[in-house]
């Protein structure tokens, strides 16, 4: 009978299929931010319908799992050659500038037999310049306390032989807009310093928005994500970058272990980590 069809058809234009539900409901449980989660559901059920309704669950999560590949391309998040001479972290209290800054470096000692030195601008607490000290001396590396602008342009020059030169700062209270000004200064210095903006995987995307948008004027394109091994959902990072194209993961972080807790960051791994699946794809 033509109205029962025509009533099936409305019944079908107005039903959804039952896996939407269940990856809207992972989407966001894993931190995933609504504006993000809805504009990826929107493309699957359109996908959906373009498959006459015939796509399963599964075919649903390998999609979504292509589309956020091609949203976060590969050069996203990838492991950065250190191919500068000059690194310097910042970053809010306690993200862990000083250690990643300890593995970075080992690694280059340990793996590729460079030539490094540090400087700490981090004049805070006197535990901070004793942190570094430790890991340099245990790689039997030189480092200085920068206390002014002076110090620090006389220290890059007197480094300037080493391969990387690691540069350690103080960790601030991110709303504090004095910090940003004093890093400003810092870049003011003649050589090319590569800034990494470290943050900590364990922080709420609001807060991780805020620091972003503090750290603008520094055009930082390059983060660094700790403590990935704090946390299990991995959504707040994808919207992270979903929010902030111009932004690369370098580096992540998935441990206190000196040099060893250094993750190789792999786009697929992230995205399958976030839809519940195992490493690689
Ligand atoms: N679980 C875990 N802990 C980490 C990681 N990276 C650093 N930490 C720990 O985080 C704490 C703070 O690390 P720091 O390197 O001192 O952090 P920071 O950013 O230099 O701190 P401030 O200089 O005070 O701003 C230490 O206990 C580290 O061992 C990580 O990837 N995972
Ligand atoms: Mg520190």
């Amino acid at each position: 009978m033509p109205y029962k069809r025509l009533d099936e058809k409305v019944d079908r234009l107005f039903s959804v299929p039952q896996w939407l539900k269940s990856i809207q409901d992972l989407l966001l449980n894993q931190g995933v931010q609504w504006p993000h989660a809805e504009q990826l559901l929107q493309g699957l059920v359109k996908k959906w319908y373009q498959s006459d309704e015939r796509m399963s669950g599964d075919e649903a999560k390998q999609v979504l799992y292509d589309e956020l590949l091609q949203r976060l391309n590969a050069e996203k998040i990838h492991t950065a050659h250190l191919n500068g001479k000059y690194m310097m972290l910042v970053g809010p209290t306690g993200v862990g500038k000083t250690t990643t800054l300890a593995k970075l470096a080992s690694r280059a000692v340990l793996e590729e037999g460079k030539k490094v030195a540090f400087i700490t601008a981090d004049t805070y607490r006197i535990a901070a310049v004793d942190q570094l000290k430790m890991y340099a001396d245990i790689l039997e590396a030189p480092m200085e306390t920068a206390y002014t602008e002076q110090d620090f342009n006389e220290l890059l020059q007197r480094f300037s032989k080493y391969d990387h030169v690691f540069i350690d700062t103080a960790g601030r209270n991110f709303q504090n807009s004095g910090y940003i000004a004093e890093l400003l200064q810092f870049l003011k210095a003649e050589q090319q310093i590569n800034m990494y903006l470290v943050l900590a995987a364990t922080a709420k995307f609001e807060d991780l928005n805020r620091v972003i948008n503090q750290f603008e004027s520094l055009h930082v394109s390059q983060l660094i994500v700790t403590k990935v091994d704090e946390t299990a959902t991995y959504g707040t990072l994808i919207s992270i970058l979903l929010q902030h194209p111009r932004l690369n993961i370098a580096y992540m972080t998935n441990g206190q272990e000196v040099p060893d807790d250094l993750q190789k960051a792999h786009v697929g791994n992230l995205i399958n980590h976030l839809l519940g699946g195992s490493d690689g794809q």
